[in-house]
């Protein structure tokens, strides 16, 4: 069985050797029985495309060199990864599609469970895609802002209006000559399923240069509109505190563990959960009331807009469950572990599932839909209440560590820029005058490939001790807020400069901007950073850099396509299974930043990837004429 050095999260690791004592199984276990993993693919070099394969190629040029069509390493290579592109970015974009739905069906008076709650942002959203506003209703702005962007979806006319509002000019006109600027959401994902189909685009640089295309379309396209239209339904967040790890369980309380993406269900969940017939009905089985936990970025949503304590990240679904607490498990899309199927039957935790894209064999349905919302949350909270008594022996570990989440790209600019002058340039002058080494988005997984958490906050650590500003969403920020990195008082493990600011303003020196869809954000916040003049005209002029030190979803690498393809250098841990082609390789890790201003790298060591984030930084500030930062670094080279 696992051992609990597998995690370097203290609270993990209680439950892990409590697994272990069981007998019950986890992650790390089958981690472990999958070794040693298949040569081929992890070099990305087999193919099942069609039924003449599978076919392999031998990585070490002695056996065949192509596959029984002819398809050598590069073209199988090429079209796995755009495949993996294409899987991510239907995932965030089904999402921001079924998001910009519920509000349509808001104005189409459909609901009444939901109704627009950030007008503001509703107006901004609008005048970004040109719907007047003037003289015209709440109701009236809002059906024709749904209207404008569904269609971005499936437009067959065009590009992508958000992608042309949104980025920096500079930026659309590198898309545009590289001939990658995206059209619309569903028709680059269609589009790749097409070229990779036996005996279409077999050019691993046409193929890539899709890619590029199909994941610009999820971060600039699908994914920012989830994030954009979740603010115009549940409010644009404000810095709020929560409490983050397995401690947030409560020992005399029916807990229930929201896990997956969509914040549809979730904000009615922890509304309804605490309405008084229902607080009472918990009572009258013996609890102290019912308490709701996130898990993963379904957590995110609702802490960002509510400050709802998150049980853990990606590596901890099974672990809550383990601890016997949880009354019931609600889930709806993504990054649920098969798993918890047979592990919740080892305990008396209720899994729901509740999407019809999500159901899982011998596993309870219940489906939500928008329009009966809260009769659903109703249902749900019930199930888990009747289940109380039915606990078995409770562990819950101790940790819960408090943070500070609620960032935005309209937050950062409220509060970097002080209460009566909303602006960016006290960040921009911070870099400028070097104060600020630069700053980089952290994101992503975990991964049991990298211990535990180890990935996340070792990076994290080295590079607040390097004066370089965080921004942080996914498992990242959960695995941050466990280690106590975002409180303000995580300013005392910061360089000096950073130190400074953050004492200065009152900010933690990462800052969690939200869920993995949340990531537009980043670009966003990127993109106002340029705007607001100084460091140069482009993403790809700043002094910032990218990683994801745990990754493992295919989410992971369509959002790392486009923050290279945004100009972001991005480190990742587990390298892309790509290196059985040398030229793809060579593609992603070297020649893509001339075409497109950004590229990939691949390090597992999360002190080493740091160092060569902060390199890339440096090197930034020097094309940029910067002067070199204001104090002494902890990490300084010679080039
Ligand atoms: O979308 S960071 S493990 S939970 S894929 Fe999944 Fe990765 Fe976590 Fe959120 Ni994102
Ligand atoms: Fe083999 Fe070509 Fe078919 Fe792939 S598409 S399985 S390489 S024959």
């Amino acid at each position: 069985m696992a051992k609990e050095s597998v995690s370097i999260d203290k609270a993990s690791r209680q439950m892990i050797k409590r697994a272990a004592s069981e007998g019950i199984e986890t992650v790390w276990d089958r981690y472990e029985q999958m070794q040693p993993q298949c040569g081929f693919g992890s070099l990305g070099i087999c193919c099942k495309i069609c039924s003449m394969g599978p076919c392999r190629i031998d990585p070490f040029g002695e056996g065949p060199q192509a596959g029984i069509c002819g398809a050598n390493a590069d073209t199988i290579a090429a079209r796995n990864l755009i495949r993996m592109v294409a899987a991510g970015a239907a995932a965030h974009s089904d999402h921001g599609r079924d998001i910009a739905h519920t509000l349509k069906l808001v104005v189409d008076g459909g609901t009444r469970d939901y109704s627009v709650k950030d007008e503001k942002k509703l107006k901004e959203v609008a005048a970004r895609y040109g719907v007047e506003t003037e003289g015209k209703d709440v109701t009236q702005i809002a059906k024709e802002v749904s209207e404008v962007v569904l269609n971005e979806f499936g437009k067959q006319e065009g590009t992508l209006t958000s992608a042309e509002v949104y980025a920096p000019p500079a930026r659309v006109e590198t898309w545009k000559k590289a001939g990658v600027m995206p059209r619309s959401v569903d028709r680059e994902i269609v589009e790749v399923m097409h070229r990779t189909h036996m005996g279409v685009d077999v050019d691993y640089k046409n193929l890539m240069q899709h890619a590029i295309r199909t994941s610009l379309s999820d971060g600039w396209g699908g994914s920012l509109i989830a994030t954009e239209f979740s603010d115009i339904l549940f409010n644009g967040p404000e810095p709020i505190r929560f409490s983050a790890n397995l401690g947030v369980l409560e020992e005399d309380s029916v807990n229930i563990v929201l896990h997956g993406h969509e914040p549809t269900l979730s904000e009615i969940i922890a509304a309804v959960s605490q309405e008084k017939e229902l607080v009472k009905m918990a009572k009258d089985k013996g609890a102290k009331g019912i308490n709701i936990a996130g898990m993963c970025c379904t957590g995110n949503e609702i802490l960002m807009r509510h400050g709802i304590p998150v049980a853990g990240d990606f590596l901890q679904q099974e672990l809550a469950v383990i601890t016997g607490a949880v009354e019931a498990m609600v889930v709806d899309v993504q990054c649920i572990m098969p798993a918890l199927g047979p592990l919740c039957d080892c305990f008396h935790t209720k899994l729901i599932t509740t999407s019809p894209k999500c159901k899982m064999e011998g596993v309870e349905h219940i489906e939500f839909h928008e329009d009966k919302a809260v009769e659903t949350a109703r249902v749900i909270i019930k199930k888990a209440i009747e289940n109380f008594p039915n606990r078995g022996k409770v562990e819950i570990p101790q940790e819960k560590e408090k943070a500070v989440a609620g960032f935005t790209t309209e937050v950062v600019f409220n509060i970097l820029g002080g209460k009566y002058r909303s602006t960016y340039r006290p960040l921009n002058n911070a870099v400028i005058e070097g104060r600020l080494r630069g700053a980089a988005g952290v994101v992503g997984c975990n991964n049991p490939k990298i211990q535990h958490n180890y990935g996340h906050i070792a990076m994290l650590k080295e590079l607040i001790k390097n004066d370089v500003l965080i921004v942080t969403t996914g498992c990242n920020a959960i695995a941050a807020a466990k280690a106590g990195l975002l409180r303000p008082e995580a300013a005392s493990m910061c360089g000096k400069g950073l130190q400074e600011i953050c004492e200065t303003v009152g900010i933690p020196p990462v800052l969690h901007v939200g869920s993995c869809v949340d990531n537009s954000r980043i670009l966003t916040i990127l993109a106002a950073v340029v705007k607001e003049g100084g460091l140069g005209d482009d993403i790809s002029d700043l002094p910032v850099a990218g990683a994801a030190p745990e990754w493992m979803s295919e989410k992971a690498v369509s959002i790392g396509m486009y923050f290279v393809a945004s100009g972001v250098y991005t480190v990742i841990a587990t390298p892309l299974p790509v290196l059985g082609s040398k030229k793809l390789t060579k593609y992603l890790t070297e020649d893509m930043e001339k075409e497109i201003g950004g590229k990939w790298a691949f390090e597992e060591d999360p002190i080493k990837a740091a160092h060569m984030m902060i390199r890339h930084i440096d090197r930034k500030r020097k094309a940029l004429k910067l002067k070199p930062p204001m104090y002494k670094q902890a990490f300084a080279y010679k080039e």
